[in-house]
């Protein structure tokens, strides 16, 4: 039922990505909050034994991010960011055979990134920073396109829409056409609803109920909702008790045809992943 284009595949640079059965994206932040306070070297080894474990636990993508898009975070320099992100990226692809992802808007790193290995851009701004287009078309990376309004500083003041599901639909059109037309080839693209992103509880619920319908692009489809606050509105639980409600939309986006979850607990997804597997992949043996 979640797989209803079982050869879908997605070129990421060197590698691919075939969506037999969906995969789990890591996350993996390394934004100063997340370092220990050992320095670089302290901070790139813990960040490669972070994602050594996820890896271990069944994440066919890591994620790796070195911007804060919380609200109010303090915003990185270019060169900053260059530094944090880099050399885990550099690790990752030394170490561990995985897919690297970059979470990032900044064509500097993009460039970098997949000179240093990573397989696929991350842009929750869909490529719109001045550069960006053009540092993706110059990489062959996969490209994943999320849908935000404005900016993550500003983007949960009073956001309002007429139709949610139809605005966040017309959006990602029209990124893949602006793609297109720069050179990105279509099989490279993923998309994003953007739970979160400059949306209301409202929003996002609708969103998440009527999430088939982005399924008509024929492209994957990526879900990130671990942790965030739309489980918390829901169950009233704080951040560090937020597993079981994500869980449960995790099967849910599965169900509606997610082909990457994006997540911080990775073992837990990855059961959930195969239990659905075995399930709607059984059939009755014949005799
Ligand atoms: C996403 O959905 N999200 S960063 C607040 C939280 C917990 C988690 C209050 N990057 C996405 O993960 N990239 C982020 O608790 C993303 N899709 C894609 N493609 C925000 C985040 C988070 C925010």
């Amino acid at each position: 039922m979640f797989n209803p284009f079982p050869s879908t595949r997605l070129p990421c640079g060197n590698r691919v990505l075939v969506f037999d059965v969906p995969k789990v994206m890591g996350i993996l932040n390394v934004t100063p909050d997340s370092f220990s306070d050992g320095g670089r070297y302290t901070a790139v080894e813990s960040a490669l034994r972070h994602a050594e474990g996820m890896v271990a636990a069944g994440a066919a993508i890591i994620d790796v991010g070195g911007e804060s898009t919380r609200p109010g975070a303090p915003s990185v320099s270019e060169a900053e960011e260059l530094d944090r992100v880099i050399p885990v990226i550099e690790a990752i692809t030394r170490e561990l055979d995985v897919v690297i992802s970059m979470d990032t808007s900044t064509p500097a790193v993009m460039r970098e990134g997949a000179l240093a290995g990573a397989g696929l851009i991350n842009d929750v701004r869909s490529l719109r920073r001045p550069g960006a287009l053009e540092a993706a078309v110059a990489t062959d990376l996969a490209v994943c396109l999320m849908h935000m309004r404005g900016e993550p500083s500003t983007m949960q003041q009073a956001p309002a829409y007429d139709d949610v599901a139809g605005e966040v639909g017309a959006f990602l059109a029209e990124q893949i056409a602006r793609c297109e037309a720069a050179g990105i080839a279509r099989e490279r693209l993923v998309l994003d609803p953007g739970y979160g992103f400059a949306k209301t509880l409202a929003h996002n619920l609708e969103l998440f109920q009527r999430q088939s319908e982005l399924l008509g692009f024929g492209l994957p489809l990526l879900v990130g909702v671990s942790r965030k606050s739309m489980i918390g509105a829901v169950t009233g639980r704080p951040v560090a008790e937020r597993l079981a409600g994500g869980l449960a939309l995790a099967a849910l986006a599965l169900a509606k045809g997610a082909q990457i979850l994006r997540v911080h607990d990775v073992a837990e997804t990855v059961d959930v992943v195969k239990m659905i597997a075995a399930v709607e992949g059984f059939r009755q043996e014949q005799n």
